[in-house]
């Protein structure tokens, strides 16, 4: 049998670079009895909502749902809250894939009551900010137009910073980067580099203040349906890909710098501590914006992510 997995993003991203190797270990470990099919960016359709439609109807078995996935399931935006997740990297990527946020009732009942099933979630690396003009701090960002993905809780955290977030399609962002309809963007470095957006902007901002991550999630009829030992291969490999995904995410991220650094005349700014933690405290009351928003059982997931994610790194601390 073919599986069909819908990826939000493009050839050469960190989603496609994930699904190459998951492709390759289902179809190596189901020994010919299932084919994965990947269905990039632009293939099934032209705005996000149709390739999550796509998955609750299951012509998609199975593909990712980041930032604008809250229109769907409101209770992802818990990936978009700045300053909650672990400041390392693989370290996230565990906890978001441990049995006890994943199989948690809280996670799996967002995604079950909306004929979903939580597979997993892939950090993609840091969301970086693009402008042109120097942003440094709060000041800064008064007025500014960023681009941000279609997620009430982004809007309110970036409106909490003091800028004024707009939304645009992925596909359409470079044009609108270009004429100036929007000022900023946030992305991963990878993906600044995949869709050529450093390009059109003059200042690469590093704040550390979120990192990008996606949900991987199927059909629910379709994975109550899979077989024992389908089933087993499809654990398998999700839990080796915790590890191969956190691999893919950090090779690409830092060969595509390198490339930015090398092609374009951006200009890099780091923030120091004293400027990240002006955006930090603003982004506080953003987590009980996100509990209001969404309810208890954003709450409890919430509060698995806090119980396991706190620690000495936390850049919530
Ligand atoms: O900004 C966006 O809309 C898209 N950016 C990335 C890196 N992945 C998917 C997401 O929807």
């Amino acid at each position: 049998e073919t599986w069909r997995f819908g990826l939000e993003e493009t050839e050469g991203s960190v989603q496609y670079g994930y699904a190459e190797e998951f492709k390759k270990l289902i179809e190596e470990k189901s020994g010919g009895d299932i084919t994965v099919q990947l269905l990039p960016y632009g293939t099934w359709g032209s705005s996000y909502t149709a390739l999550y439609d796509a998955i609750q109807n299951g012509a998609i078995q199975l593909g990712f749902g980041s930032g604008f996935l809250g229109g769907t399931v409101p209770e992802s935006q818990l990936m978009s809250l700045n300053f909650v997740m672990p400041s390392d990297q693989l370290k996230t990527a565990k906890i978001l894939n441990s049995d006890a946020f994943l199989k948690s009732d809280a996670w799996q009942q967002s995604f079950r009551e909306r004929g979903l099933v939580p597979l997993g979630a892939l950090p993609e690396g840091y969301q970086v900010w693009t402008a042109n003009k120097e942003i440094r701090t709060p000041e800064d960002m008064d007025g500014w137009q960023v681009r941000v993905m279609d997620n009430s809780l982004l809007r309110a955290t970036y409106e909490a910073y003091g800028a004024s977030p707009i939304t645009i399609a992925y596909g359409e962002l470079y044009s609108a980067l270009q004429q100036g309809q929007a000022e900023g963007n946030i992305q991963p470095v990878f993906a600044h580099e995949n869709m050529g957006f450093y390009e059109v902007q003059d200042y690469m901002i590093f704040a550390d203040q979120a990192q990008f991550v996606a949900n991987l999630f199927g059909n629910l009829e379709w994975y109550e349906g899979l077989s024992d030992e389908q089933r087993q291969t499809l654990e398998t490999t999700l839990d080796e890909m915790v590890q191969k995904g956190h691999e893919i995410q950090s090779q690409f991220n830092s060969e595509r710098l390198d490339i930015i650094k090398e092609k374009g005349d951006i200009k890099i700014i780091e923030l120091t501590e004293e400027e990240r933690a002006q955006f930090r405290e603003l982004a506080k009351p953003i987590r009980q914006v996100y509990v209001d928003m969404v309810g208890e059982r954003g709450q409890k997931a919430l509060d698995i992510l806090l119980e396991q994610g706190v620690g000495s790194s936390d850049q919530g601390s």
